[in-house]
């Protein structure tokens, strides 16, 4: 059994090079500003308050580290995409973001967080056509599905899926933090890459 009970903040970075050491298996949450990584990474931990969540988009502006044993840790990017923050400060963030993605080994799986109701923006899609080109599995998540009658999550995550069929690693689900629909099944994706990499 994977431990996400047990998760505890580690560390932020504001630079790749502030990153923790580089062993055991990281999992990474990406995804544009709000579309909810934080409060899935609550939910999924069992923690109010592990991750800092807003109404604001733009609320994460660091790397943070999050540890569920020594060898596996979560990561809680800040999303992209942000209009307030300045020019100069945004363009600084995206280049070390980048280099986390091109440099990191333990990183194993890169999970996509997508509002359902707005999925597959660019900056999603190059999100995962980099992860294709680095040959890094990716896990697309559509959050927000309360927000949906069942009809129309259904019709989204076809599109999704249809959209997504060169995508040879890359698997796709609904999640709700509200409801909790698709939580058991992340906990699998997220439990397998933990497991297969021990
Ligand atoms: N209805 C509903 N609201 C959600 C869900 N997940 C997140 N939200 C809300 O969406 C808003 C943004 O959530 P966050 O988790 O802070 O989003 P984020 O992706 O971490 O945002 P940044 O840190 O700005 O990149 C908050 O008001 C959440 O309560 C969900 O599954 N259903
Ligand atoms: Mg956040």
């Amino acid at each position: 059994m994977v431990p996400f009970r047990q998760t505890q903040f580690l560390t932020s970075a504001a630079k790749f090079s502030q990153c923790p050491d580089d062993m055991g298996t990281e999992i990474a949450m990406a995804g544009r500003s709000n579309a909810g990584k934080s409060t899935l990474i609550n939910l999924l931990c069992d923690q109010k308050h592990l991750a800092k969540t807003s109404k604001q988009p733009g609320r994460t502006q660091l790397i943070n580290f999050f540890s569920l044993s020594p060898k596996w840790r979560i990561v809680d990017l800040p999303g992209y995409g942000f209009a307030k923050v300045p020019g100069a400060i945004r363009a600084n963030w995206h280049k070390e973001i980048n280099t986390y993605f091109q440099k990191r080994a333990s990183l194993k799986l890169m999970v996509v967080i997508m509002d359902i109701r707005h999925p597959l923006k660019e900056t999603d899609m190059q999100m995962l056509e980099f992860a294709r080109e680095v040959d890094l599995a990716a896990h697309v998540v559509l959050s927000k599905a309360d927000k949906l009658s069942k009809a129309q999550m259904l019709k989204s995550q076809n599109k999704v899926k249809s959209a997504l069929a060169g995508f040879e690693q890359t698997s796709i689900q609904c999640f709700s933090a509200l409801s909790k629909l698709g939580l058991d099944k992340l906990k699998t994706r997220l439990s397998q890459v933990y497991q297969d990499d021990a």
